[in-house]
């Protein structure tokens, strides 16, 4: 707008077009309407041919078109994040149930009639953008609540509890996870000499060790995973009043994991598997949900709770001892309409707090702090990320800030200054109903020192060792074998014998025994009090929303039957595939019946559960792919279920009918397909195993 020459317009308020949400500000040159444009409007009439001469001839330097598209073409990538790159998006919405306002004076937290929209980037840490989802891993659980008080980002992860104790060891931390400098081996993997000569040489990760290398570092699916903040954060209330908490999410679909060779065999069979199910879960309308909960801690000077230092980001509090209250429920109910403009831009920062919520001195938190502002700099390019259409927060936003690479704003009038008169003083500092940090007395001499109460590196290691069942602790043990039987150096495996052996002398035992080496002896917490919330095994069926059944058929399936029971899956949340072997329609009593997938494009760690329909099963009994995906299926100790003929094809593959998590019938009538959920609502019949006789 041209610079008006009338002083009254000049001392206009500013007005900066940044509060509406995204759909509002959405430019119109982002692709709309029929024709084909140069990025400066140009009507294009050919995009398919260059600009030659004659039909032959060399290309010319005046196509403009051409020099423009290959140009943009060039510089479409942008750094990926240097860790978390692999990630998945969605967008939903939060719906507080139980007002926190004696805790917060946080709105997002105290006004239950407020739906606050929100958007959700799910990640793994170590790989690359390409990489595979089920590798073994922490996911990354960040959520960002555009709240009326602008941007609330918490950075969580699926995990309580972190590898370090100090931001200042996050860079060694991720250059021994990394692939290796020289070679740039292994993709998305900590199966190497420099992960664990650094974890070996640094116990405060020892906890954290113990959750990755349990089934909680290969999710079943982005929505069968618990979330926390990890930290603990400080609420405000209105009358200045301070509470420590730390966040939780629960997932309504209920916690569940992959077993390990799934995982791997799933990272070539179908790298996006976790991407996918979330994408089409949302798809379908089965959408992601989970609780969001707080444990709640006083105050004290200490800043501990029942002697566990609430600073140390390497502790948990066992919910045994602080309940996690529920206080809302977030629905993800939508994808991203561009992987690129949201997924990949989306800046979240831990500092993103609206007032109400205020930081603790956790070393760790203090660092990411600083990182995730700056490290948009680089990513993003430049200081003006927070105007992408992902960034921006839903409320008025009205700085003094301008220019910049890539600005967004076309900011009216001439005061981007604090105090003005021309401007009319305007923007004013909101005094207390602005942010206002918690006023504390913080004394003490500038040193660099690790806290003592921080020292204590292996009590909680022990207390999830402990606190697992027989078949977790299995998988624990597995992991640690695969893990350090990668590695080359036979010092660093020693020297991780020698950390576990603080832990557990079982679970050396069993990991020396598989590396072939001596069991250190260390020196465990004795008589640890065991917290089962740690333990995802359930105690009884859980939820099967969102879990995937692979149903074989093929010509001549009993139709009818295959659509009862495809109908009580589905009306419990459950998708179903129906498997043949070959595309398009296979024929039936009750018609042609579409095929989701040929037997050559999918395999059975796609599934929660596998069957075999009637009528058709007789197709299927010399089939030897369909005998190892079965036979594969019940080592995963999922549930298979058949029904009619469909039923002697278990019997060739030797899988016993009477075997835990077999469901078989004559027919498929309603107690068939009950019977089939509760299995899935199991997910694992570990009792197959002979290593974990009890369930
Ligand atoms: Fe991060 N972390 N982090 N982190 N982190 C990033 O920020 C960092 C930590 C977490 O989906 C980066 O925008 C430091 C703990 C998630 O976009 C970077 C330290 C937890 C995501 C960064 C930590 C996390 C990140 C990379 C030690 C769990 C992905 C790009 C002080 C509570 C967010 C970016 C997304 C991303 C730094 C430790 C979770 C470099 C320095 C602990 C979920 O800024």
């Amino acid at each position: 707008m041209a610079r008006s020459s009338d002083p009254e317009a000049r001392r206009r308020k500013p007005r900066i077009a940044q509060g509406a949400p995204p759909e509002a500000v959405a430019p119109q040159w982002a692709q709309g309407g029929e024709t084909l444009t140069t990025a400066t409007g140009v009507p294009v009439d050919d995009t398919n041919n260059s600009l030659r001469v004659g039909e032959r001839g060399p290309t010319l330097l005046d196509d403009f078109h051409l020099r423009e598209k290959i140009m943009h073409f060039d510089h479409e990538r942008i750094p990926e994040r240097v860790v978390h790159a692999r990630g998945a998006g969605a967008h939903g919405v939060f719906r507080l149930t139980t007002s926190i306002e004696n805790l917060t004076c946080a709105p997002v937290l105290c006004d239950t009639s407020v739906d606050t929209q929100v958007f959700v980037r799910f990640s793994t840490v170590a790989g690359s953008r390409g990489s595979a989802d089920t590798a073994r891993d922490v996911r990354g659980f960040a959520v960002r609540f555009y709240t009326t008080q602008g941007n609330w980002d918490l950075v969580g992860n699926n995990m309580p509890v972190f590898f370090i104790q100090d931001g200042i060891k996050f860079p060694d931390l991720i250059h021994a996870a990394k692939p290796e400098p020289d070679r740039e081996i292994p993709q998305a993997a900590t199966a190497h000499d420099t992960f664990w000569d650094f974890v070996s040489l640094t116990p405060e990760s020892t906890h954290m060790l113990m959750w990755v290398m349990s089934d909680r570092g290969i999710p079943r699916s982005l929505r069968t995973m618990e979330g926390f903040g990890v930290h603990t954060f400080r609420l405000v209330n209105a009358k200045g009043k301070t509470t420590l908490v730390k966040f939780h999410w629960k997932p309504a679909a209920g916690k569940a994991s992959l077993v390990w060779e799934e995982a791997q065999k799933l990272g070539g069979i179908d790298p996006d598997f976790h991407r996918r199910d979330l994408w089409d879960g949302i798809e379908a309308g089965v959408y992601p949900e989970w609780d969001l909960g707080i444990q709640v801690f006083p105050d004290n000077d200490e800043q501990t709770f029942k002697g566990i230092d609430l600073l140390d980001p390497t502790k948990l509090i066992p919910e045994e001892l602080a309940p996690v209250r529920v206080i809302g429920r977030m629905t993800l109910n939508k994808n991203p309409t561009n992987y690129f403009a949201e997924t990949e831009q989306v800046a979240f920062c831990t500092a993103h707090v609206p007032r109400g919520i205020d930081f603790t001195d956790d070393p760790l938190l203090q660092a990411r702090n600083f990182s995730y502002l700056d490290t948009q700099l680089t990513r993003l390019g430049g200081p003006n990320f927070d105007q992408l259409p992902i960034n921006r927060p839903h409320s008025l936003v009205n700085t003094t800030q301008r220019d910049g690479f890539a600005q967004q704003t076309v900011a009216e009038g001439t005061t981007a200054y604090t105090p003005n008169s021309l401007g009319g003083g305007c923007p004013f500092p909101a005094g207390n109903t602005g942010y206002v940090y918690v006023p504390r007395i913080v004394t003490g001499p500038r040193i660099r020192i690790r806290a003592a109460s921080f020292l204590d590196h292996y009590s909680q290691a022990t207390l999830y060792w402990e606190s697992m069942s027989v078949p977790e602790q299995d998988h624990i043990v597995d992991a640690f074998s695969f893990e350090l039987g990668k590695c080359l150096s036979e010092d660093v495996k020693g020297r991780m014998l020698v950390n576990l052996a603080n832990v557990s002398a079982d679970l050396t035992e069993r990991v020396a025994a598989s590396l072939g080496k001596k069991a250190p002896r260390g020196n465990p917490t004795k008589e640890v009090d065991v917290s089962p919330a740690l333990s995802l095994l359930a105690s009884e069926p859980g939820p099967v929303v969102g879990r995937v059944v692979g149903v074989y058929a093929a010509d001549e399936v009993d139709g009818a039957g295959l659509a009862r029971v495809t109908t009580s899956l589905e009306s419990a949340g459950v998708h179903v595939k129906v498997i043949a072997p070959h595309g398009g329609t296979i024929t039936s009593d009750d018609g042609a019946i579409a095929v989701t997938k040929s037997m050559l494009t999918t395999q059975s760690v796609e599934y929660d559960a596998l069957v075999v329909a009637g009528g058709a099963g007789a197709a299927y009994v010399h089939d030897p792919y369909v005998a190892a995906n079965l036979t594969e299926a019940y080592r995963h100790y999922k549930p298979i279920a058949a029904w009619g003929t469909g039923v002697q094809v278990l019997e060739v593959c030797g899988i016993s009918t009477e075997a835990p998590g077999v469901v078989t019938a004559k027919s498929p009538t309603r107690v068939f397909s009950a019977a089939l959920l509760e299995a899935i609502g199991w997910h694992r019949y570990w009792e197959r195993d002979e290593r974990s006789p009890e369930r």
